[in-house]
């Protein structure tokens, strides 16, 4: 086969149960050693209160484990280093529930189109869908709401994730407007609900989200096929994902298989209880507090991450060096990165680097002389609307959108 992926899903139509399966326990829910040539590394993360072992499943690097069954598995940070584009074996994975498709048949699989607002229910096949639709390319960061749960401060349960749980990736696929347009939506159609192939294993909580049918027809939304130039892999949502620009990574459903126009609001569980922010202007409450009432999560706000440094990381007095980093938001793009190198008494401009697309990770650099000792840097990021980000952090109980400026300390001798 001519594909560049590694042999485990080459065969897509195999039966789940493959080696490369059984190997990681993605089936079976063990955490054990994965494949024989790759020896199980671990990481301390003293924020997370732990420890975290990296594997690699199928298609995968190494990735630090969160969860086996279903593998939840977070991009260790010095990916972000490697370019701005976050390549397909050392994107992150999160899934909510343990019944996952390990195989799909590419020749089998269908995209249903129905609910009680479509006039012209109908379903699309994978050749269909590649062929009578415009393909659209869109450079996006797909970002989990958890990203960064861990350094939540007093800590929130769920997911203990550090700033590994995004990613940017160039997504082709096709405009979701084009396929709701030939179902021909009623004028009662108030949102679209989207479900993928994966399950729960006792019946209940599947994982279906929804979108205000404004936002499902904006011409952005898309239904993806590829990830930068290839597959998608089977872990991010073979054959085909909702990639939702500048929304929180809880609604780009994996391995979709039915779009739902409804007259209705929707209210799953995925979107209510869960998924939801305080209803406020900085979807935060005074720590330990309950929000009064909530809305679904909804657009990125403002990051920016030091990412040719990290924590710890040390360097030689006198010496100049250039530190990188990249910066996002939920798609008004990235205006201006300022950073300090004193613990954030003194702020300079950061040069910006090329504008890849307002979904897309911006590139900033700055030079750098360290003195002996300690310094504490830091950047902050403003968006073309003037949003940016708090210099103390925010606090929720659902540990989402942390934001804050981040301090990391280098070490000079
Ligand atoms: N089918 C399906 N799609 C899903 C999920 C899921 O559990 N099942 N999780 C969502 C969440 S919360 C996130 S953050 C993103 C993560 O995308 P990735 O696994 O490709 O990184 O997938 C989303 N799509
Ligand atoms: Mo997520």
């Amino acid at each position: 086969m001519s594909r560049s992926s590694p042999p485990d899903f080459q065969r897509r139509r195999l039966a789940a149960g493959t080696a490369a399966w059984a190997a990681t326990g993605g089936l079976l829910g063990l955490s054990g050693p994965a494949r024989a040539q790759t020896p199980p590394r671990t990481v301390d993360l003293p924020f997370a209160n732990g420890r975290r072992t990296l594997v690699a499943y199928p298609e995968k690097r190494p990735l630090m484990v969160l969860t086996s069954r279903p593998p939840q598995l977070e991009t260790p940070f010095e990916v972000f280093n490697e370019g701005l584009i976050t390549p397909n074996d050392a994107f992150f994975v999160r899934y909510h529930n343990v019944g996952i498709p390990t195989s799909v048949d590419p020749d089998k699989h269908r995209i249903k189109i129905a609910g009680n607002a479509v006039g012209k229910p109908f379903e699309l096949s994978l050749d269909e869908l590649r062929t009578q639709f415009k393909p659209v390319e869109l450079l996006a960061v797909n970002q989990c709401s958890g990203n960064s749960r861990a350094l939540f401060n007093p800590r929130v349960t769920g997911g203990q994730l550090g700033n590994g749980a995004m990613g940017n990736a160039r997504w082709v696929g096709v405009s979701l407007k084009e396929v709701l347009a030939r179902a021909e939506l009623k004028n009662t159609a108030r949102q679209v609900t989207f479900d993928g192939l994966d399950t729960t294993a006792f019946g209940g909580g599947d994982f279906v989200k929804a979108l205000d049918v404004g936002h499902a027809m904006d011409g952005e939304v898309m239904i993806a096929y590829q990830m930068n130039g290839a597959d998608l892999p089977m872990l991010n949502g073979y054959p085909v994902r909702l990639v939702v620009p500048g929304y929180y990574g809880t609604y780009w459903v994996k391995h979709l298989s039915e779009i739902q126009v409804i007259d209705t609001e929707f209210d799953g569980f995925w979107m209510k209880p869960a998924y939801r922010i305080p209803d406020n202007a900085c979807a935060c409450v005074d720590p330990g507090k309950a929000p009064s009432a909530t809305r679904p999560i909804g657009r990125f706000n403002v990051r920016s991450f030091i990412t040719s440094l990290q924590d710890g990381s040390r360097l030689v007095a006198g010496q100049a060096t250039v530190v990188r980093g990249i910066a996002f938001d939920g798609g008004q793009g990235i205006r201006e990165v300022a950073f300090s190198t004193d613990g954030g008494q003194s702020w300079r401009g950061a040069q910006l680097g090329t504008d890849m697309g307002r979904y897309s990770f911006r590139e900033f650099t700055f030079g750098f002389t360290p003195g002996k000792g300690t310094s504490d840097l830091r950047v902050r990021a403003w968006n073309r609307s003037g949003q940016s980000q708090p210099a103390e952090a925010l606090w929720q109980p659902a540990g989402y959108m942390r934001n804050v400026v981040e301090s990391i300390q280098v070490v000079a001798s």
